[in-house]
């Protein structure tokens, strides 16, 4: 395996222009003929073509015509005497798509044929210029049966359809944009579809579909209501409309992520396409909703506009997991629930990103090199580099963001560029901005890995009315990098009153007041702002919105806090007052290795917000849940100690049934308060409330096991059979199943055999037990049972992550046992799923990323697992790398 580098990066030298692909389909060997239009790239020095091809049967090469002399070494397939003019490269070669579990390239599922060529794909279907700054025009007809396979999908306009001998037919597709081969898709398959014509703002009239399953086609509302939000949001935030007059989405239920932005052509997992009420949960619908907006975005941020390498990744996915993330706010509406999905984005950087940031596999936002490019679609690249998008928007503001999008579009539409071009696009939308100004220094977030820290420290001074807020910044060592500079830290803040009022902000210099909230730029290691004319002695609210992703420690006492979580303007912030406090306590049992014990102030605190007046559900559902246990680690582990998971999870434990015993009277206020009337809608508004009501009802059954009454268990049984929605039933079965109630056994037989013909379901009943609390090695033992399950299997992914990452990867009280019994467990799936999907292994892999932070005995254990990995000789790529570079 060879590492590629980000400096070694040259342009190709030949162009493929334009490419026509016939395909004769069929399961074990499928014919494939490709005819290229070449060009040399007169601007880099001659050499041979050089094209991508694996696990390909080569039939035969021809330019112009003729037969030409060439060699295959490894995956490529060499041509030495290509000619300088323009040629035309025909190619044929067959594929097995029904042999290809890995997912990638074209393979077959639930009888049809389908593909995925992001990152690398295409060249498992043909021998090609695989990399995306080689975009060529496709005409591609497609050859099927036509009983088996009625329906012959692939990018931009059907042309042509007609019937073939033998009882085939045929499609033929154009697509006039100009593509990278990653974008290429088809579909051959028995589906059925759900249509809408709409009009854009632009006049212009577009055919929306949704390719499903026949029985799924009343799954398909939510997502088609999904799209066509997705195509007004994106006319009216940037003016960027749709491109083409026919938009598909196609379901699919073997796939290794969530979806794919092929142009014109989207593929989905099915988990994130297909919802009704009765199937699907509040958090499916807003997961369905935002991944549909997100390959929808894509068409400009990604196809439209693309990358220049793999190394620019971030360009078209931070930008687009950016998009999706305001897209949402911009759905929820009401100021609360924005800041609800805020809060949601924030929790999952900071439970996924943090770590990874933080351990083997730390990386930039761009990365510098890498073995196998699957292994870096990670969390840094998706999530810290929406943030990094942000941050953008904080520094040039929201309609400088949108001059800085529109310069970006005018200048490269059509092309493959790098991350460089967006900022300077930015940067030139808005001279003389805060970005603008220290570009070169913001660039670094790019760059540098690893999540800086910022210490502030605030002191007033009562004879001059001054409060001087100090900030530090410190960047910690990643794996091979160290002595890092300064980053651009944009730090939204207020200054709060004793009474808990917002005070007007001026700064030394300034003539007036400006505000009550404002963005202060941290670029140095250390720097001080001074704020004249405060009356008194101020709490400080920093990183509002969570402004940059950093870990803040801001040095507030209890007490301010509490006043933040009560008073703050920034609903974000009076949030991560709660979540301080509670982590701090935790924190504080664990250093302490002793039992923790809440105080009344804390329970008291909790109290106020769960019985608020005017507070939204969803946000107090959010405040009164624990920090994740993957972010109390890194909390520890950014501090210097080790980390022992079963202690982190001990702690977690006590302070969530002292919060069930002692607000109980509370939780059955709640549950009874927040029952939704009416029908079932996945609103924000309704979502909250379940939300509510059901983790009051998980509180509410914990107490009574706890204290051996029946009333509620009894009550969840019903409700549980009763609900009316998914969310409901899933919220009283996990109820019983956490607290190990004894009506846990019927409710999840009876849910099984209730559901057992909805896959996605299945996959819920898998999860729910992977993910369910630990006691007494009973979880861990449940999930090597249905290891054996004859509804459970490694090839579909879905399935393997429902179970086995539930288990690894949250579930670490379950996972992390003293006898390495989960570490024995986890090597054992990493390497069974390594040689059916190298993907979904790697991800499995990616586990035990911060095993060198662990306490012992788990860190030992874990890295003799590592090791019993690293020592099969027949990895992937994929599991090789993950797996060196934790054992490096
Ligand atoms: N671009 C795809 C991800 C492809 C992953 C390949 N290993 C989905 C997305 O981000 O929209
Ligand atoms: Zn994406």
């Amino acid at each position: 395996p060879t590492l590629i580098r980000l400096e070694d990066y040259v342009a190709p030298i030949y162009w493929i222009r334009t490419v026509e692909l016939s395909f004769d389909l069929d399961p074990a060997k499928t014919l494939v003929t490709s005819k290229m239009q070449i060009q040399r790239n007169a601007a880099v020095p001659h050499g041979p073509l050089r094209l991508h091809g694996e696990e390909l049967t080569l039939l035969r090469v021809l330019i112009n015509g003729e037969s030409v002399s060439f060699r295959q070494e490894g995956h490529e397939l060499i041509i030495e005497g290509a000619p300088d003019a323009d040629f035309t490269l025909e190619i044929r070669n067959t594929c097995a798509p029904e042999k290809n579990t890995a997912l990638s390239g074209l393979y077959t599922s639930g009888g049809g044929f389908f593909t995925q060529c992001e990152a690398e794909g295409f060249r498992r279907i043909t021998y090609f210029l695989d990399r995306p700054d080689v975009m060529a025009v496709y005409t591609v007809t497609l050859r099927a049966d036509q009983a088996k396979y009625p329906v012959l999908l692939s990018n931009g306009n059907l042309l042509e359809t007609g019937e073939l001998d033998n009882g085939r037919h045929f499609a033929k597709w154009h697509d006039p944009f100009p593509k990278p081969s990653y974008l290429f898709a088809l579909v051959a398959a028995d589906l059925v579809s759900r249509e809408q014509r709409i009009r854009t703002r632009a006049g212009k009239d577009h055919l929306l579909q949704v390719y499903v399953r026949r029985g799924d086609l009343e799954k398909t509302e939510h997502a088609m209501n999904s799209l066509i939000a997705s195509v007004v949001w994106d006319e009216a935030r940037f003016g960027l409309p749709l491109d083409l007059e026919r938009f598909m989405v196609v379901g699919v239920s073997d796939f290794n992520m969530g979806a794919m932005e092929n142009k014109g052509l989207n593929i989905f997992n099915t988990s994130a396409l297909l919802a009704s009420a009765a199937t699907a949960t509040d958090a499916d619908f807003h997961r369905i909703e935002s991944i549909v907006a997100h390959e929808y975005f894509h068409n400009w941020t990604g196809n439209r506009v693309t990358c220049r390498d793999w190394f620019q990744l971030s360009l078209k996915e931070g930008l687009t997991v950016f998009r999706d993330q305001e897209f949402s706010q911009d759905m929820a509406a009401a100021p609360s629930a924005r800041a609800v999905c805020r809060i949601q984005d924030v929790r999952a950087l900071r439970s996924g990103q943090f770590p990874e940031d933080a351990g083997a596999m730390a990386h930039p936002v761009r990365p510098d090199s890498y073995v196998e490019i699957n292994n870096f679609y990670t969390a840094t690249v998706y999530n810290k580099g929406a943030e990094v998008v942000r941050m953008y928007q904080t520094l040039v503001g929201r309609a400088g963001f949108e001059a800085g999008m529109k310069l970006y579009f005018e200048r490269h539409d059509g092309q493959a560029v790098t991350c460089d071009d967006f900022a300077a696009a930015m940067a030139d939308a808005n001279p003389g901005s805060a970005l603008a100004t220290r570009l070169e220094a913001f660039k670094r977030w790019y760059v540098q890995a690893g999540t800086p820290r910022v210490q502030a420290r605030g002191s007033y001074d009562a004879e001059t009315q001054t409060y001087t807020l100090t900030l530090r910044q410190t960047l910690p060592d990643t794996p091979g990098q160290t002595h890092k500079q300064a980053q651009v830290i944009p730090v939204a803040m207020g200054l709060l009153g004793a009474d808990g009022q917002a005070l007007p902000l001026q700064l030394q210099g300034e003539a007036a007041a400006q505000g009550s909230e404002r963005v202060l730029v941290l670029e140095q290691l250390e720097q001080s702002f001074v704020f004249v004319n405060v009356a008194s002695a101020p709490v400080p609210s920093l990183l509002r919105g969570f402004s940059a992703p950093v870990l803040l420690d801001d040095g507030l006492s209890d007490t301010e806090l509490l006043m933040l979580l009560q008073h703050d303007a920034d609903a974000f912030n009076r949030w991560e007052a709660g979540q301080r406090l509670a982590l701090a306590r935790i924190i504080g049992a664990v250093r302490a290795g002793a039992a923790l014990q809440l105080d009344a102030a804390f329970i008291q605190a909790m109290r106020a917000v769960l019985r608020h007046a005017e507070l939204d559900p969803a946000f107090k559902a959010l405040a009164l849940t624990l920090p994740d246990e993957a972010y109390i680690a890194e909390q520890l582990a950014a501090a210097g100690h080790s980390v022992d998971p079963q202690a982190i999870h001990a702690a977690v434990e006590a302070a969530h049934i002292q919060l069930a015993d002692a607000l109980h009277e509370d939780w059955a206020w709640a549950f009874d308060a927040h029952q939704v009337r009416g029908g079932y809608q996945p609103t924000p508004q309704q979502a909250g409330q379940r939300a509510l009501s059901n983790q009051a009802l998980s509180m509410l059954v914990l107490h009574a096991t706890r204290s051996g009454t029946t009333v509620w268990p009894g009550r969840a049984y019903q409700r549980f059979k009763d609900a009316s929605n998914m969310t409901d039933r899933l919220g009283a079965l996990s109820a019983l199943v956490n607290a190990h109630a004894e009506l846990a056994v019927p409710a999840l037989e009876r849910f099984h055999a209730q559901f057992r013909h909805e896959p996605l379901v299945v996959d819920k009943w898998f999860a729910l037990q992977g993910r369910a609390a630990e006691v007494d090695g009973k979880t861990f033992a449940r999930v090597k049972q249905l290891t054996q399950h004859p509804d459970f299997t490694l090839k579909n992914p879905n399935r393997a992550r429902s179970l086995i990452f539930s288990l690894c990867m949250f579930n670490p009280a379950a996972f992390h046992r003293s006898d390495a019994a989960g570490y024995v467990f986890w090597a054992e799936q990493v390497l069974q799923l390594d040689a059916i999907n190298p993907q979904v292994a790697g991800r499995l892999a990616r586990v035990m990323d911060r095993w060198n932070v662990l306490a012992q005995p788990y860190r030992d254990a874990a890295r003799e697992a590592i090791a019993r990995v690293a020592a099969k000789p027949e990895l992937s790529n994929d599991v090789r790398e993950i797996i060196e570079r934790a054992l490096a």
